[in-house]
């Protein structure tokens, strides 16, 4: 079938117009909560690196050559950045990180999107909004964690059942590392990883606040940090091998 010259240049301009179009997520894009939409999983390598090749950003970490662990107080680790998160390169799927709030914002707005709010973050997280949920969820109800009524299923330390993460223990203090993004259980509206797998920038306080919040938790902690009253901050400028985001967007 021959496509005219026409709708080709069509198709171009709407695909240069929407640029995270070029980075779809591994399981669908966003899922829709109202009056907004969020990310289904946490931003990819793959995804991320789409990003760093249109716009020429090079990470702090990147530049600095080293992202941050904790062990006996924080390390800083020579080589790890969003390419090498433990040191070695990672696969398109996993979730990004090592990339600071300024960064993962830069993203957002990128990809047509931003990051979320913290009442959105909690929402999504932890209320059911589906018309239509998947057993064992009902529409309307709140869970203790963003998996539903237990922890099981996450990726976090110890309390969360046997998890798909990537061993990286041989050059970590604690824990295995991150699982790929939309590995692990889906959770509460269908979202995957918003409790564990790697904490998620927030968009909190004000513009120029130096702190940041993060929510859900991470692979190097248990599950009562994947609870909606444990609210976290960091630099806003900290690049760690367990922080990561996702975006979310207005829907009209
Ligand atoms: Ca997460």
């Amino acid at each position: 079938m021959r496509i005219p010259f026409r709708a080709v240049i069509i198709m171009l301009c709407v695909v240069l117009a929407a640029p995270g179009a070029l980075a779809a997520s591994p399981i669908g894009e966003m899922q829709a909560l109202g009056a907004f939409a969020i990310d289904r999983t946490e931003v990819t390598v793959g995804q991320f690196r789409h990003f760093t090749k249109a716009t020429g950003t090079k990470t702090f970490a990147e530049k600095k050559g080293s992202g941050l662990v904790y062990g006996a107080g924080w390390e800083q680790k020579s080589g790890w950045g969003w390419r090498t998160p433990y040191g070695k390169p990672a696969s398109d799927n996993e979730p990004a990180v090592h990339i600071n709030y300024d960064e993962a914002h830069a993203y957002c707005r990128w990809a047509g999107k931003r990051l979320p709010t913290d009442a959105e973050w909690t929402q999504a997280a932890y209320q059911e909004s589906r018309n239509d949920p998947s057993p064992p969820f009902v529409k309307g109800q709140t869970y203790p964690y963003p998996t539903g009524t237990s922890p099981i299923g996450a990726n976090c330390l110890n309390d969360c059942g046997p998890t798909p993460a990537l061993d990286h223990s041989k050059v970590l203090d604690q824990g295995l590392g991150h699982a790929p993004a939309g590995t692990t259980k889906p959770g509460v509206n269908g979202l995957y990883d918003m409790g564990a797998n790697v904490w998620e920038w927030i968009d909190t306080g004000a513009a120029d606040s130096a702190n940041k919040g993060t929510r859900g938790g991470s692979w190097w902690y248990g599950a009562s940090q994947m609870r909606r009253d444990s609210e976290a901050s960091k630099p806003r400028d900290m690049s760690v091998v367990y922080v990561g985001f996702r975006c979310a967007k207005d829907l009209p």
